[in-house]
C-alpha cells in the first residue's frame, strides 16, 4: 500500500518524534511505500540525521502541495488539516483512500469510545476516521518497532556514562522550561548521593540555567557540581539521534521526560521515570496524567505508588513539596523498575500501532 503521511510541527519535537517513527517502522516492517510530508525539516535533521538512509520519502509540504497521485492511506497527524488541492483529488479518486486522523496519546478513558470514529466530510465525499494510541486493546496502541534496543548496547552506553562514578544514580533530564529543576536541585544538592544527571538541549538546558542561577560562561567543560564534594553533577548532553535516545532511556536509573514520544519510550525503556505532559489551557494535560498515573500506578505497592503520585503531581505543579518528595521517591526506585518491567510485559502483548494502523486500513482499502 502507499501511504501518505501529513505532519505540521507545532513546536518541539514530539509531532515529527511520532510520524517519523511511524513512517520508519511502516517501511521496514510493513513494507509499505511511504511519503512523509512536513512542513518544517528543521526538527527532523535533528532526530534522525540519517532519514535518508531509510526507505521512507520525505518531502516539504507546501500549498498546493506538488504530489503525483493520491495514496492508499492517508494519515493526518493531529489534525493538521490537509492542503485543499490534495483533499479535491481525495474526493475525485475511486476508491476513495482510507483516510485517518491519527490522534494524541491519552489514558483517558473516553478514548476507548472515540477511538476508530467516522466522520464524514462536509462538503465531499469522503470519510475520516479518528485513530487513537492508547494503552488498552480497545485503542491503537503504541508505537513500538520490533526491536527495541539490545541489551548490550544499553549496558555499553551506560558503563561508558558512568566510567568516571560507576555508583551513581543515571539520571535524563528532558522537561519543560517551566519544570521546578530549583527544587529538584535543591534536594539533590542536600542528599549528596552520587548522581549523575544528562541534560538535553533547549528547555531542559534553559531552565536548568536558570535555576542555577547560570550562564553558559560558567559551565565547565564538566558541567555543574551540586555539592562541595563534586558527588551530583549535571551535564549537557547533545540532542541524541531517536534510537541513540532509546538506548540511553533504557541504560538510566530514572528518566524525567516530557511530551507523548519520549513519554513512551520510557515506558518501552522499563526504567522509573517522571512525566511532564505537554501544557494545554484548562488544565487539560493534569487530567491526563491523573488518568495515566490511575492506570500505570494501579498495581504497584501502597508505598511506591504513594510516592509516586505526590512526586508526579508535584512535578507539574509549583514544585513546593518537591525537596521534601525526594527522598521517598528515591527509595522506591527498586520497586518502581520492577514494575517498569511488569508495565513494558503487559504492553507487550498489545499490537503496536503501525500494526493495528494497517490491519485497521487493509480492512478499508
Ligand atoms: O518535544 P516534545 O515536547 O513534543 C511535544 C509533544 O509531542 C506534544 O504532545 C505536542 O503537542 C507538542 O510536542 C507539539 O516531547 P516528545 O513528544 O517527547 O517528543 C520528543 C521527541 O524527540 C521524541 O521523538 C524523542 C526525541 N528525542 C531525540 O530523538 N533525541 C533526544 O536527545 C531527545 C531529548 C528527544
Amino acid at each position: 500500500m502507499r501511504w501518505d503521511i501529513f505532519c505540521k510541527v507545532v513546536d518541539n519535537f514530539g509531532d515529527v518524534g511520532v510520524c517519523w517513527r511511524l513512517a520508519r517502522q511502516l517501511a521496514a516492517e510493513h513494507a509499505a511505500d511511504v511519503c512523509l510530508w512536513l512542513d518544517d525539516p528543521l526538527p527532523l535533521a535533528q532526530l534522525a540525521p540519517d532519514s535518508a538512509a531509510f526507505p521512507v520519502k520525505v518531502r516539504p509540504w507546501r500549498n498546493p502541495l506538488p504530489f503525483d497521485a493520491v495514496a492508499d492511506v492517508v494519515i493526518e497527524a493531529f489534525g493538521c488539516e490537509l492542503p485543499e488541492n490534495y483533499l479535491q483529488a481525495m474526493a475525485r479518486r475511486a476508491p476513495p483512500p482510507c483516510w485517518l486522523n491519527l490522534e494524541y496519546l491519552s489514558a483517558e478513558d473516553w478514548v476507548e469510545s472515540c477511538h476508530g470514529l467516522a466522520s464524514p466530510h462536509p462538503r465531499l465525499p469522503l470519510v475520516k476516521h479518528f485513530f487513537f494510541p492508547g494503552f488498552t486493546e480497545k485503542t491503537g496502541g503504541l508505537l513500538r518497532e520490533s526491536h527495541l534496543p539490545t541489551r548490550q548496547a544499553v549496558r555499553r552506553k551506560r558503563d561508558a556514562l558512568l566510567a568516571e562514578s560507576p555508583d551513581s544514580l543515571l539520571v535524563s533530564l528532558f522537561c519543560y522550561d517551566d519544570a521546578p529543576l530549583t527544587a529538584l536541585f535543591a534536594a539533590w544538592a542536600v542528599e549528596a548521593k552520587p548522581l549523575l544527571c544528562l541534560i538535553f538541549p533547549g528547555k531542559p538546558l534553559a531552565a536548568a540555567r536558570a535555576a542555577l542561577g547560570a550562564t553558559q560562561d560558567t559551565q565547565g567543560a564538566n558541567g555543574w557540581r551540586l555539592d562541595a564534594a563534586g558527588r551530583v553533577r549535571l551535564i549537557p548532553v547533545p540532542f541524541a539521534a531517536q534510537d541513540a535516545y532509546d538506548e540511553l532511556l533504557a541504560a538510566c536509573d530514572l528518566n524525567f521526560v516530557r511530551g507523548e514520544d519520549s513519554f513512551a519510550r520510557a515506558q518501552w525503556a522499563a526504567r522509573p521515570f517522571v512525566w511532564q505532559p505537554y501544557p494545554q489551557e484548562d488544565d487539560t494535560h493534569l487530567r491526563k496524567l491523573a488518568a495515566f498515573l490511575r492506570r500505570y500506578a494501579a498495581d504497584l505497592p501502597v508505598r511506591a505508588q504513594t510516592a509516586l503520585a505526590a512526586f508526579w503531581r508535584d512535578w507539574n505543579g509549583a514544585g513546593k513539596a518537591l525537596t521534601c518528595l525526594w527522598p521517598e521517591f528515591r527509595r522506591q526506585l527498586k520497586p518502581l523498575a520492577r514494575h517498569g518491567k511488569n508495565w513494558r510485559a503487559r504492553l507487550l502483548a498489545q499490537d503496536d500501532l503501525a500494526s493495528a494502523l494497517v490491519k485497521f486500513c487493509t480492512a478499508r482499502v
